[in-house]
């Protein structure tokens, strides 16, 4: 991959974009590997999270961005069928990270524009730097966001604020981007890494059928009516039982030795 890095620390997966020339923006070989970084992931049942964070810039600095955009010298010269196929190979790359089976954290690290604001979007937490910086600036541009940005943005923050960044192509601060719920958290660049992997060690040492039903559930109930949501929720909720997380997991609680509830049980992905 020339674009991208994927690391797996136990059962932690770093996913790092790296194109250094463009402050890791988004062109279609990035998307590409993306594409197949993921299915490498899903294949590989001991991963229980991951992390997806930007590379450095071509001046080694490790928080200038972590993604500026879709590649716009790429988008420059398409017709509107090649436009409309790129926002749909962005879209399918996107959504197979939404609907990824295990927790994506979003380790934002710089500028998140455009297409960087999107895909992090589509993780399941955003944390970031202090000096990141988010928009959509596609209206500047003379596009719409286009890899799910006039969709997501106003299920995560609310309709009002997504019309506003979007129409008025306004950049926010990490402290405005806290403020109305974009990320989770702001770290201090040195924090945001370690941050990262302490969330994600937290999640990878619940049992992973249940994590991964809690995310199933989340994601397809927030498409769906409360009265068909609550029904996928308890066939999910059902399907943890029998499982030797759910009996090792309920068996540790009923031990009453405090030493082993709170102890971490071989969790199996069965
Ligand atoms: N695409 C391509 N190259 C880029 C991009 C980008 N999005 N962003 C930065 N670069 C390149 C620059 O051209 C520059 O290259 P070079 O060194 O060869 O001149 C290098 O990265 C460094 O950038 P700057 O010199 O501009 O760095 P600054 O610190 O001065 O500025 C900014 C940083 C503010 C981030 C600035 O680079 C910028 O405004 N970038 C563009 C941000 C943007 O508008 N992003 C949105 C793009 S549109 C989009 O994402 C739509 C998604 C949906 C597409 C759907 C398709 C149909």
């Amino acid at each position: 991959m020339n674009n991208l890095t994927l690391e797996v620390e136990g059962a932690i997966a770093i996913l790092t974009i790296t194109r250094p020339a463009a402050l890791n923006a988004l062109n279609s070989e990035t998307l590409n590997e993306l594409d197949a970084a993921l299915d490498e992931i899903n294949a590989n049942a001991d991963i229980r999270a991951v992390i997806l964070t930007g590379g450095a810039d071509k001046k080694g600095n490790a928080f200038k961005s972590f993604v500026a955009g879709a590649d716009i010298g790429e988008m420059s010269t398409l017709t509107k069928a090649e436009g409309e196929a790129f926002g749909k190979k962005g879209n399918d790359v996107f959504r197979k990270l939404e609907t990824l089976p295990v927790p994506v954290i979003c380790a934002i690290n710089g500028f998140a524009l455009g297409g960087g604001c999107e895909i992090a979007m589509s993780c399941d937490i955003r944390i970031c730097s202090d000096n990141a910086i988010f928009g959509q600036p596609e209206v500047g541009l003379g596009i719409t966001p286009g890899f799910g940005g006039t969709q997501r943005l106003a299920r995560v923050v609310g309709v009002g604020k997504a019309k506003e960044m979007i129409y008025s192509a306004r950049n926010i601060k990490a402290d405005e981007a806290y403020r109305i719920g974009l990320v989770n958290n702001v770290y201090s660049a040195e924090e945001l890494m370690p941050a990262a992997k302490k969330l994600a060690s937290i999640i990878a040492a619940n049992a992973p059928i249940a994590v991964r039903a809690c995310k199933k559930a989340i994601n397809d109930g927030l498409d769906a009516k409360m009265d068909d949501a609550i029904v996928i929720e308890e066939k999910l909720f059902g399907s943890c039982f029998e499982t030797e997380d759910q009996k090792a997991g309920m068996g540790n609680f009923l031990e009453k030795d405090p030493e082993k509830k709170l102890k971490v049980v071989p969790f199996q992905n069965k």
